[in-house]
């Protein structure tokens, strides 16, 4: 058989792009909760705190493309600050995650901003306010307060802004399409929520500036606008 005929015969392979995502900040955020609902949707109320790097991998189809993402989950816990390599070098966009209901988890983006940034520039960088439904009980002025404060942070940051709840399913997917779509610069069809007190969802005007050296840019450039759940 010539290799012509071969070719033709063999089922068409689709293209594969490995993304990987690093999620961080403080202790009980809720960074391992919203890896495992997103992988395995899953939700636990009991915490387990991680010791060192937790890793899981979920597959997403866009068009011909499958993306495999090897999300990094790295304990909060100062003492596994020597391992924020593992979860920065190699990533293509990095979660910094802090609880909408402790506003000093958001103040700790600071550092952990600075030194996850400072491993690897050229990540996008994702602001994600965690527990949205214990948020949104809380006082209207303390909801205001800390939602302006966030968006400075985004703003500072670059990055999207992202409130979400791994207990009500709230913005959970978006995340990591946001974070897709930043990755290969694709046009994303998402609803921005810019409301305060509603679940911030601001991306399209945030999260651009990464530089264009990140190798995986280039090596694809599948759509959002199919599904990628
Ligand atoms: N109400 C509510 N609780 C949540 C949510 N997400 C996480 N939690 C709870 O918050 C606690 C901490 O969650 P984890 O995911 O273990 O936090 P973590 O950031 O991985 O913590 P470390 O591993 O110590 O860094 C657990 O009891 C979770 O059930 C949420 O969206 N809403
Ligand atoms: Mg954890």
């Amino acid at each position: 058989m010539s290799e012509a005929q071969e070719q033709q015969e063999l089922p068409k392979a689709k293209n594969r792009v490995d993304v990987q995502v690093g999620l961080v900040g403080d202790a009980q955020v809720g960074k391992t909760s919203l890896m495992v609902k997103y992988v395995q949707n899953v939700f636990d109320e009991e915490y387990t705190q991680t010791l060192g790097v937790n890793f899981l991998k979920r597959k997403v189809s866009i068009r011909s493309t499958d993306i495999v993402f090897s999300l990094m989950d790295l304990g909060g816990q100062r003492e596994f600050i020597n391992m924020l390599p593992i979860a920065s070098l190699g990533s293509s966009a990095i979660v910094f995650l802090f609880d909408l209901t402790r506003p000093e988890t958001l103040s700790s983006i600071k550092e952990w901003y600075r030194q996850a940034h400072g491993l690897n520039e050229t990540a996008v960088p994702l602001l994600v306010g965690t527990k949205y439904d214990l948020f949104v009980d809380l006082d209207p002025e303390y909801q205001e307060q800390l939602s302006r404060t966030s968006m400075e942070y985004a703003q500072v940051m670059d990055a999207p802004l992202i409130f979400c709840s791994t207990a009500k399913s709230i913005n959970v997917q978006k995340i990591f399409k946001i974070a897709l779509a930043k990755i290969f610069k694709l046009t994303l069809t998402v609803q921005e929520i810019n409301d305060v007190g509603d679940p911030l969802l601001i991306y399209r005007h945030l999260g651009n500036q990464r530089h264009d050296s990140d190798e995986v840019s280039r090596r694809s450039s599948p759509s959002t606008r199919s599904s990628t759940s």
